[in-house]
């Protein structure tokens, strides 16, 4: 790794946003690929979850790394996303309701709109009746949901339901993932597809659209 991306890894654990910044536009400067910042990035942050678990820090030091960690992804997502790339489809996503958890979700966002998908991003804290009115509104093939707490993930049933009730299910694909979701739970719930990371999620999804 080099120095530049060595430092943005200690600079993200310590939730120096404006550092942070800088240096991923000095790395690409440098000549660092996205896919390189990036792994800084997630290894940074990937320090600060082990802290959180071992509670060597709390809240407060998570949310700033957290800061952190989504302005560098902003610099390097014009590298991570393909300019003019027709649109294969469009894929709404969100955060199911009751989490606020949002660096996963805006992964797969950026990775899907790289592989060419319009993406229609709802945010965090996305209740059944969003994502449906979204889907009716936007006419999307692809539905993306993120949970990253075991208490919300239960909330991604309640959607797929949701959908059921308004005879949408069968026009749109189902996508799911999180740190705690798995393939068994997506079976279970009847998801279509769970994917483990961002890249995986936009792969799939161009095989549903082209299947
Ligand atoms: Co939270 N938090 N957090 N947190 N937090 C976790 C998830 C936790 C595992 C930490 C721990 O205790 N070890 C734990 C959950 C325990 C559990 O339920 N089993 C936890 C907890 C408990 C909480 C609170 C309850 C803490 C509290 O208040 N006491 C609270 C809940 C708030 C709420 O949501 N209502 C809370 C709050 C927060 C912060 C706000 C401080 C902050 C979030 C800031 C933000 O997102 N803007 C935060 C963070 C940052 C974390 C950790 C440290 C890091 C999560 C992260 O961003 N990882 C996390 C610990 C950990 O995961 N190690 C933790 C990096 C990200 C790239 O990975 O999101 O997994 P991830 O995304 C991956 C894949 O999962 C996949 O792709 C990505 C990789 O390419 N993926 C998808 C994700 N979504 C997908 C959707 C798809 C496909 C793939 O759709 C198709």
């Amino acid at each position: 790794m080099s120095q530049t991306l060595e430092q943005i890894n200690e600079l993200l654990q310590k939730g120096n946003m404006p550092e942070v910044i800088r240096l991923c536009n000095v790395a690409i400067e440098e000549g660092s690929s996205a896919s390189d910042i990036l792994d800084a990035l997630l290894s940074g942050m990937s320090v600060i979850g082990g802290k959180f678990k071992r509670n060597e820090v709390f809240v407060p030091e998570v949310l700033i790394a957290a800061r952190a960690m989504n302005g560098g992804l902003d610099v390097i997502k014009p590298l991570l996303v393909e300019e003019g790339v027709e649109s294969i489809g469009k894929v709404v996503i969100g955060t199911v309701k009751g989490d606020l958890h949002d660096i996963g979700k805006n992964l797969v966002s950026m990775m899907m709109t790289g592989a060419g998908f319009e993406v229609i991003d709802l945010g965090v804290d996305v209740s059944p009746e969003k994502y449906v009115a979204a889907l009716e509104e936007h006419n999307a093939e692809i539905l993306c949901m993120s949970a990253l707490l075991t208490t919300t993930m239960t909330n991604m049933k309640a959607v797929i339901e949701a959908l059921d009730e308004k005879g949408l299910r069968d026009s749109v694909k189902v996508m799911i993932g999180g740190a705690p979701v798995t393939d068994q739970y997506a079976e279970e719930i009847g998801a279509d597809k769970y994917t483990p990371d961002a890249a995986t999620a936009a792969e799939v999804a161009k095989e549903l659209v082209t299947a």
